[in-house]
C-alpha cells in the first residue's frame, strides 16, 4: 500500500536576514527536499514559518534557478533586457579565468583593484556575508564596509548600552506597555508578534511608532505617526514631559544612568507644543504617551532598523534608547529595550571575519557608495577593475542604482557574482557561480532577534553543478595559492571554528548536542525572572546607560563589527542624544520641494525577503506589483485614482508603479515597499532608482527614509 521510501528528517536554520532566524525541519524523501517547515519544539519559531518560507522547498526547484557556471559572451548590455548574454562553462574555467584575471590586475594595479560585495542573502557563519572576509583579507583586496542596515542604531546602541543583548523578546509576555517603533513586526519580525499578542491578553497596551498605518500599526492599540526622521523630537519631548510631569525614576537614574541632567536641559526645549509642530504628533499625545509609558511598568520597546533611515536616525535612536532609563523600566522583568540580542552571541568574530589579515592602510568602501565607486564620481586609486558579489543584490537593494548599473556595464570592469538566480545585479556580470540553498550545505546561524543558535543540516546535495559558497572560497584559495588551514577545513569544522565554546554563555554544548537538539539558547538567564540592567550593570566605562559621552568619535558598528582601519573616522559625535533635521523635506528644503514635495518611504515588502522571491509569480501575486501608497488629498491634486499607473520620480532617477490611494498615509508622504526587481517592474526602475547615498550620521548608515519625490500619473 505504502510503498513511498521513508522521509528523513534534518535540522534547519533560515538562512535570511531576519530577526526570527527560524528553526526548520527539512524533509527528505529519495534524496529530493519534499518539505520544510518550523521546528514546533522552538520557542520561537513554535512550527510556523512566514509567508516567504513556506513554500522553501519549492524555491529550491524553481525552473528559473542558476545550475551551472555562466561566462559572458559578447559585449555588455547585448541581451534581450538590456543584460548581458551567458554561454555554459564548467567550475574548472571559471575559477582559472577568474585566477587569470586577478592576477594581472594585481600585477597592474594592485589587489586593492579587487573588491568584495556581500550582504545578508545568507546570515550563516560559513555560508553567508563574511564567509569570503578571510578570503579577500588574505587576498589583499578593498575593504568592503557594509552598513545597509542597523549600522545607525546599534553604533548608537554601543555608545548608549554597550554590548548588552536587551530585554529577552521572550520577556515581553510580562509587559505592560509595549512600544513597536519604526519595525513592523507583522511583516518583518512575526514570531515576535504572539509574545505581544499574549501580553496584550494579560493586559497589556500595545503601540506603534510608525508615519503610515503598517499592518502592525492597524493591530495595535494606538498608532502614533510621526513625520519620517522626526523621531529624536518626539523622544526628546516625551522625556521634557516626564521631567515635567515628575514622571523620572530618580533613584535609577541617580545610581545607573550618566548624563541625565545634561539631557534634561537639552530636552526642556522640545515640549509638546512644539514636538507637534516638528512631528505632526498631537501634544496632548506626547504627555499621554510619557504618561503611559513611565506608569504601566513593565513598559518595554522593540525598536526596528528603520529608525536610523533618516540624516538624523542614530541620534533619534539615542534618544530612544533614554526612553525606558529615564523612568526606571529596566527595573523589571520585561522592561527595557529590545534593540538586536546578537551582541550577546558568543561568536568569534575575529575567527570568523580574519581583520587581522588586513594589511594597513587598505583602503574602505562603503556599500551604499557603490555606484560611486564604480562609475568613477568616487575618485579611486588605483580604481575598482574587479568586483565579487556574493550574498547580495545591490541593483536592488544599494541606493542610486542608475550609478551602479552605469558602472556595472564597464567593459573594463570585470564582475564575477555568486548566485541562485539571474538577478538585477547578476545580469550584468562577467562570471556566474551557482550556489548551494540553505537545504544543501551546513551552516551555523545566530540571531539578531532572539537568544537562539541554530544549526542547519545539510539535507539534500546541491542541484546540477551548484557548490556551498565556502566550497567556493576554498577552490578559490586554491587557485590563488594560500595554503592556511582555514581554506582546507570542512563545513563541519567551520562550524566549530567560529563559535567560542568555553564562553559560560555556551553553558558546556558542543557540536554533537547541535546535531542533537538543532538549536541552543545562550545561557543570558531565564525570560520569566530576567532584568538584566535592574542595577545596571552596562558593559560600558562607567558601567552605567550613557547618555552623555565624552569625546565620543563616530564609527561603524554592524552586527559584524567592521573590525578594520576605517571604523574609526574620527568625525567627533554629540555627545547627547539629540534631534537632527532631515536633510529633503519641505520645511528643511522647501527649494527641493518646490519640485519634489513628497517625503517617500520605502520599508519591506510583506512577501518578499529583500528581493529574494521578488521574481517568483507567485510571491508576486500575494504582494501584488509594485504600487505607490498616496494619501486621497495628494491623490486628487494630481488627478490620480486608485489603480492608476503612476511614476515617482526626483533628479536622481524614477520608477513606476499602481497607484494605491489610501488614508493608511498621511498627505505629504508616500509609501513603496522594497525588494522588487527593476527589471521586473513597468519600467526599469525600483524605489531604489530615487533614494540617495547620503549617509546619516552615526555609524554611517543610510537614508532610505529621508527623500523627496514627485508623483505624476502615466498616461
Ligand atoms: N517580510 C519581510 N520581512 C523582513 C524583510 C523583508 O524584506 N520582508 N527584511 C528583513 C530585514 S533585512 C530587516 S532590516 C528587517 C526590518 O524590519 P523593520 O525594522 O520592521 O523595517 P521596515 O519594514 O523597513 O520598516 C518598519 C516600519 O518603520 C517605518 N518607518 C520608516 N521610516 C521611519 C521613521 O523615520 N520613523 C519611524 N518611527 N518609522 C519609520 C516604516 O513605515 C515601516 O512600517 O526586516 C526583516 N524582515
Ligand atoms: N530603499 C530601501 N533600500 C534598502 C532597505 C530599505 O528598507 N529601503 N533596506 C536595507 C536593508 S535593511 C538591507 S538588510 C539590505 C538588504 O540587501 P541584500 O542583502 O543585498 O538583499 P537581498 O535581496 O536579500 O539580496 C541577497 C541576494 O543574495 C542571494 N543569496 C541568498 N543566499 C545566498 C547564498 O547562500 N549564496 C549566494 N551566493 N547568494 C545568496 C539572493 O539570491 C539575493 O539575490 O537592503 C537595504 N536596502
Ligand atoms: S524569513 Fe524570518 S520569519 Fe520567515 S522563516 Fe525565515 S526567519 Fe522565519
Ligand atoms: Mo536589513
Amino acid at each position: 500500500m505504502n510503498d513511498q521510501p521513508p522521509r528523513e528528517k534534518f535540522f534547519g536554520a533560515c538562512p535570511h536576514d531576519c530577526p526570527d532566524t527560524c528553526a526548520m525541519i527539512y524533509e527528505v524523501q529519495d534524496g529530493r527536499l519534499v518539505e520544510v517547515r518550523g521546528n514546533k519544539e522552538h520557542p520561537i519559531t513554535r512550527g510556523g514559518l512566514c509567508v516567504k518560507l513556506k513554500d522553501f522547498a519549492e524555491h529550491h526547484v524553481n525552473p528559473d534557478r542558476l545550475m551551472y557556471p555562466l561566462r559572458r559572451v559578447g559585449p555588455k548590455g547585448s541581451g534581450p533586457n538590456g543584460g548581458n548574454v551567458f554561454k555554459r562553462i564548467t567550475w574548472d574555467e571559471a575559477i582559472s579565468e577568474i585566477g587569470t584575471r586577478w592576477r594581472e590586475i594585481i600585477a597592474q594595479y594592485g589587489a586593492q583593484a579587487i573588491m568584495p560585495q556581500s550582504y545578508l542573502g545568507n546570515m550563516g557563519l560559513v555560508q553567508g556575508i563574511n564567509s569570503g572576509d578571510p578570503f579577500f583579507n588574505r587576498l589583499g583586496s578593498t575593504v568592503n564596509e557594509k552598513t545597509y542596515c542597523t549600522s545607525g542604531s546599534s553604533t548608537a546602541w554601543l555608545m548608549t548600552h554597550g554590548p548588552t543583548g536587551g530585554v529577552d523578546p521572550e520577556s515581553f509576555v510580562h509587559s505592560k506597555y509595549i512600544v513597536i517603533w519604526a519595525c513592523n513586526s507583522i511583516s518583518t519580525n512575526l514570531h515576535h508578534w504572539p509574545f505581544v499578542l499574549e501580553a496584550q491578553k494579560r493586559g497589556a497596551k500595545v503601540v506603534v511608532v510608525d508615519p503610515y498605518k503598517s499592518r502592525t500599526a492597524k493591530a495595535a492599540d494606538w498608532h502614533i505617526a510621526p513625520k519620517p526622521g522626526t523621531d529624536g523630537a518626539l523622544a526628546l519631548g516625551i522625556i521634557n514631559s516626564m521631567v515635567e510631569q515628575g514622571l523620572i525614576d530618580q533613584d535609577y537614574v541617580d545610581n545607573y544612568v550618566h548624563g541625565f541632567p545634561e539631557l534634561k536641559a537639552r530636552a526642556a526645549e522640545f515640549t509638546p507644543e512644539y514636538v507637534e509642530e516638528i512631528t505632526g504628533v498631537k501634544a496632548a499625545d506626547v504627555s499621554k504617551f510619557a504618561r503611559e509609558f513611565a506608569t504601566s511598568q513593565p513598559s518595554a520597546i522593540r525598536i526596528g532598523v528603520a529608525i536610523e533611515r533618516s540624516a538624523g536616525g542614530a541620534q533619534a535612536a539615542r534618544a530612544v534608547y533614554a526612553i525606558p532609563a529615564v523612568c526606571g523600566s529596566w527595573r523589571h522583568v520585561g522592561g527595557g529595550m529590545l534593540q538586536l540580542p546578537l551582541w550577546d552571541f558568543p561568536v568569534d568574530w575575529v575567527k570568523a571575519a580574519r581583520p587581522d589579515w588586513i594589511k594597513p592602510g587598505t583602503r574602505v568602501v562603503n556599500n551604499l557608495r557603490l555606484g560611486q565607486a564604480l562609475n568613477g564620481e568616487m575618485k579611486l586609486d588605483p580604481p575598482i577593475k574587479s568586483m565579487f558579489v556574493f550574498c547580495t543584490n545591490p541593483v536592488s537593494q544599494s541606493p542610486e542604482t542608475n550609478k551602479i548599473v552605469e558602472g556595472l556595464m564597464r567593459e573594463d570592469l570585470f564582475t564575477v557574482v555568486a548566485e541562485h538566480f539571474i538577478t538585477d545585479t547578476a545580469k550584468y556580470a562577467d562570471i556566474i557561480l551557482p550556489s548551494a540553498m540553505a537545504g544543501e550545505a551546513e551552516d551555523m546561524m545566530w540571531s539578531w532577534g532572539h537568544f537562539y543558535f541554530t544549526y542547519n543540516e545539510k539535507a539534500i546535495d546541491p542541484p546540477g553543478e551548484c557548490k556551498p559558497t565556502s566550497e567556493m572560497w576554498r577552490l578559490l584559495a586554491k587557485e590563488m595559492g594560500f595554503d592556511d588551514p582555514v581554506f582546507k577545513m570542512t563545513d563541519s569544522e567551520l562550524c566549530a571554528e567560529y563559535i567560542n565554546w568555553t564562553d559560560p554563555k555556551m553553558g558546556g554544548v558542543d557540536m554533537e548536542y547541535f546535531k542533537k537538539h538543532g538549536y541552543y539558547k545562550i545561557d543570558v538567564g531565564s525570560a520569566d525572572t530576567r532584568t538584566p540592567h535592574s542595577e545596571g550593570k552596562f558593559p560600558t566605562p562607567s558601567g552605567k546607560i550613557e547618555l552623555l559621552l565624552h569625546d565620543a568619535k563616530n564609527f561603524v558598528a554592524g552586527p559584524f563589527r567592521a573590525m578594520y582601519e576605517g571604523e574609526q573616522d574620527g568625525t567627533p559625535v554629540d555627545p547627547l542624544p539629540g534631534y537632527v533635521p532631515v536633510r529633503e523635506s519641505p520645511e528643511t528644503n522647501p527649494e527641493l520641494a518646490k519640485r519634489y514635495p513628497l517625503n517617500i518611504i520605502s520599508p519591506k515588502s510583506h512577501a518578499f525577503l529583500n528581493s529574494c522571491y521578488a521574481n517568483e509569480p507567485h510571491k508576486i501575486k500575494i504582494q501584488g506589483e509594485q504600487f505607490v501608497m498616496i494619501s486621497p488629498a495628494d491623490a486628487a491634486k494630481r488627478n490620480i485614482r486608485e489603480g492608476d499607473p503612476v511614476r515617482v520620480q526626483n533628479e536622481r532617477g524614477n520608477f513606476e508603479g499602481v497607484a494605491r490611494v489610501t488614508d493608511d498615509v498621511t498627505p505629504g508622504i508616500v509609501v513603496a515597499t522594497l525588494g522588487y526587481w527593476r527589471s521586473l517592474n513597468r519600467s526599469d526602475g525600483s524605489v531604489n532608482s530615487i533614494s540617495s547615498d547620503a549617509w546619516s550620521g552615526l555609524g554611517r548608515a543610510p537614508t532610505f527614509s529621508d527623500n523627496l519625490v514627485e508623483v505624476q500619473r502615466v498616461n
